[in-house]
């Protein structure tokens, strides 16, 4: 069997990886690279999804089982299995609700002289919100709280790290969090993160909408500095996300977003750099400007 893409990615670079036989083979261009999409490569998956919905609100159950091999040939693969689940409930105005999940198992592997040893792994996430629909705004309140790893335990990992790419609609716009670089490690070994955060909706018109978040960042657990071995933790930083919506025509709709980061901290810095010393632009923000197009065919 052949991965879809064994020519390459067509500008002549090598592809991350293959899959040979019954296993991804990890091809080493510019480095040794698993990953296809920013994703990690199960060898196999299993998952059970069940959802009971309500009168009053729904609660889904899911369970999430990832296998990875530990190289091409041996047979041997570790794995980890995601639990948990999201109850949700609506009255006359409100809505509340979370989620729960946690993830156990092995988180990756060691190798010492052809030997594997698994990393154990586990983290949890936890999800409390509450908003109130009968309001101007519809303001809802939430606070995410994701593990993070605990530096001085290096042969276990206790982070929780969002999987396949549901990150970008969660901790902000920005994508400081599980999307890009790592915070203090990349995903299940970073630092955690608390977000406490506001979100509203206006409606201006028949025609227009604005979406304002509010973000307050911060890490569960400390990062110490190389260098100076002082501990940062705590605050990491502020997030203000603007989306305006306006329908131009039946089908066609004009979107416009601008985000900002404030209040910076040394603990992010820390994080993200290694170095809470290190200077940055006073302004972190960025824009954006989209037109939909979605005709209806039937
Ligand atoms: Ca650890």
């Amino acid at each position: 069997m052949a991965a879809w893409n064994q020519a390459g990615y067509g500008d002549g670079s090598a592809e991350p990886a293959k899959l040979v036989g019954n296993a991804y083979a990890i091809t080493t261009g510019a480095g040794t690279n698993t990953r296809i999409f920013n994703l990690g490569l199960p060898k196999a998956q299993a998952m059970a999804y069940y959802k009971k919905t309500f009168k009053s609100g729904d609660v889904a159950f899911m369970l999430l089982e990832d296998v990875y091999d530990v190289d091409a040939t041996s047979g041997e693969n570790y794995g980890n299995l995601t639990f948990g689940f999201t109850p949700n409930f609506k009255t006359e105005k409100l809505k509340f609700g979370g989620q729960f999940f946690f993830t156990g198992g092995a988180n990756g592997k060691t190798e010492s002289n052809g030997s594997y040893e698994k990393v154990d792994l586990s983290g949890y996430m936890a999800n409390a919100y509450i908003q109130f629909t009968g309001l101007t705004g519809t303001p809802l309140i939430g606070v995410d709280y994701l593990s993070g790893d605990d530096e001085s335990t290096t042969d276990k990992v206790e982070g929780w790290a969002p999987k396949y790419g549901t990150n970008h609609k969660f901790y902000g716009f920005m994508d400081y969090f599980y999307v890009g670089n790592g915070h203090g490690g990349v995903d299940a070994k970073s630092a955690g993160l608390i977000d406490i955060y506001l979100q509203t909706a206006f409606k201006l018109s028949e025609k227009a909408k604005l979406v304002g978040h509010l973000h307050y960042f911060s890490a569960p657990e400390a990062r110490t500095n190389a260098t100076t071995g002082e501990s940062y933790d705590g605050y990491l930083g502020t997030e203000l996300d603007l989306v305006f919506n306006y329908a131009l025509a039946q089908g066609v709709s004009l979107s416009a977003g601008y985000s900002q980061m404030f209040g910076i901290s040394d603990t992010m810095k820390q994080l993200k750099f290694g170095d809470p010393t290190t200077k940055i632009g006073d302004m972190q923000s960025w824009g954006w400007l989209m037109i939909a197009f979605t005709p209806k065919f039937l």
